[in-house]
């Protein structure tokens, strides 16, 4: 059963991830939403920062997928798919993916996703999906390589708009996590991905691997090969584009 959709907003957060988790740990249903105008302590992977601002889109969905934990890297694809899709319904702009957790537009971040979750045994208790996106922000209250689609457009979006349009794109995806093989995910995340086939150099703790990136595997995996005709699998990491 899908339960009702609870959005909480907040002018000021120190991080809508921060507040979701406590939410679940209070046994917070799923589909419950926080959303803030402006972050305090955003935050990104490992121990990044992430810019929050007024004139961003910052959201947490909680979510209680009734999946093993190995199966998370596919519900940030999934979340990555429904993201592209509602920007691209709603703004006709071509965004694009980025592994590990990236949204492009022109080959710049317009957002991310960190997803932060706790498990039991094998099987998720919970996740909540954490989704930062630069709508309206100006082009100088962003950091660098990063890009807004007011900045791109000179357009005013309508955040709460495109919010209810990521949330449907979510809903009516979610069930896909539940079938024994991610293909349509993997394929649709693939299909999307900026760096297809693309000379990439993905960096983790100071080692890097070069190659090319030939496709993505259901462990979230993104598969290289390398110049040396051997394929090296990379589970996580930075992944930047080489031009050569
Ligand atoms: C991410 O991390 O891309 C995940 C960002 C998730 C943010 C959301 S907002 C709502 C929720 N609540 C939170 O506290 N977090 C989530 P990562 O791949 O580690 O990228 C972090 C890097 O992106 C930073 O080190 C900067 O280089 C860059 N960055 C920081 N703020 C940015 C922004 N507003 N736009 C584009 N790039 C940014």
């Amino acid at each position: 059963m899908v339960a009702p959709l609870k959005i909480f907003r907040y002018k000021k957060l120190q991080s809508t991830n921060a507040t979701a988790y406590q939410l679940a740990q209070q046994d917070a249903p799923e589909w419950t939403i926080i959303v803030a105008d402006v972050q305090t302590k955003g935050r990104g992977r490992g121990r990044k920062k992430w810019v929050s601002p007024k004139g961003g889109l910052w959201f947490s969905i909680l979510l209680r997928p009734n999946v093993v934990g190995s199966k998370l890297p596919m519900l940030q694809f999934l979340i990555a798919n429904a993201i592209r899709q509602a920007l691209e319904n709603e703004t006709g702009l071509p965004v694009r993916l980025k592994w590990p957790n990236d949204i492009l537009l022109n080959g710049q971040k317009l957002g991310g996703i960190l997803i932060e979750s706790k498990t039991q045994g094998d099987m998720v208790s919970f996740a909540v999906i954490g989704i930062g996106l630069n709508i309206n922000l100006s082009q100088n209250r962003l950091p660098p390589h990063a890009v807004s689609l007011r900045a791109q457009t000179g357009i005013r979006y309508d955040e709460n708009h495109l919010l209810n349009a990521i949330i449907d794109q979510s809903k009516s995806r979610y069930k896909d996590l539940n079938k024994p093989r991610p293909t349509r995910i993997l394929e649709e995340w693939w299909r999307n991905c900026v760096h297809r086939l693309a000379r990439v150099q993905v960096t983790l703790y100071g080692k890097t691997i070069e190659g090319v990136t030939t496709s993505v595997g259901g462990d979230g995996s993104l598969l290289i090969r390398t110049d040396d005709d051997r394929f090296e699998k990379v589970t996580e990491g930075s992944l930047a584009i080489l031009n050569d």
